[in-house]
């Protein structure tokens, strides 16, 4: 079943870059299908939302990264990214919602302008670097860092945290000049640091630094 599995999208995202660490941590054998936002046409081709990532399996298609992550680790048994006793695990999943849901999504309101040469109200700078700073907190009172986000072993939370907290970091660098996380929770560069050493993020960040520079033309 590991060669049928294909993942769509692209090596710029942040949320397929989630998945694609999951699959080369957990030693699943995929191939890469690139698959821009909001293209093909559900059904037959694409995802319902027009997001990507997703993944094509056997049986068909499956959306949204954490949907992804969870299959792998249902078809796996004994192969996991989550800590082994249920209460750990439930505390790994709850800093993936901080990162996702406190972190990364406020941070989408500068995407526009750091990413795409949009122009930005000042007002909205402001409130989008005051929520994240206020989700950075949240982390920093959950999170461990030493050396990894849950403790000794390096779970989803820490792909999760790699590949959000370097997109938010470089969302508020264009836009504000300057990033600022590592004043907010002065963990987080020598966390990252360590994170990079890691064979399967060495893999996504060489593809996604290619596939940037292919874009750039
Ligand atoms: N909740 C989704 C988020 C995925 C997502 O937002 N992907 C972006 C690319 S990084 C996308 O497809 N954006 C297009 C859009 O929002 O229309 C997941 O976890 O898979």
């Amino acid at each position: 079943m590991d060669q049928l599995l294909q993942l769509h999208g692209t090596p710029l995202s942040n949320y397929y870059n989630k998945v694609k660490i999951a699959l080369l941590e957990m030693g699943f054998a995929f191939t890469e299908h690139a698959h821009l936002p909001n293209s093909g046409s559900w059904p037959g081709s694409g995802s319902p939302s027009g997001k990507i990532p997703f993944l094509v399996t056997t049986e068909g298609p499956i959306h949204e990264s954490q949907a992804i992550l969870e299959y792998l680790e249902d078809v796996r048994p004994g192969v996991s990214l989550y800590p082994d006793d249920a209460y750990r695990r439930a505390r790994c999943r709850e800093l993936i919602q901080y990162l996702e849901l406190y972190v990364e999504a406020p941070a989408r309101a500068l995407y526009p302008a750091a990413f795409w040469g949009k122009e930005l109200a000042c007002e909205t700078v402001e409130r989008a670097v005051e929520t994240i700073a206020s989700g950075i907190s949240t982390l920093a009172r959950c999170a461990q860092f030493e050396p990894h986000l849950c403790g000794e072993s390096f779970t989803h939370a820490d792909s999760v945290a790699w590949v959000h907290l370097n997109t938010v970091a470089m969302a508020l660098k264009r836009v504000t000049g300057a990033n600022p996380i590592p004043a907010w929770l002065p963990a987080v560069p020598g966390y990252l640091e360590r994170l990079a050493e890691r064979p399967s993020i060495r893999h996504v960040e060489d593809d996604r630094r290619a596939a940037a520079r292919a874009s750039r033309g």
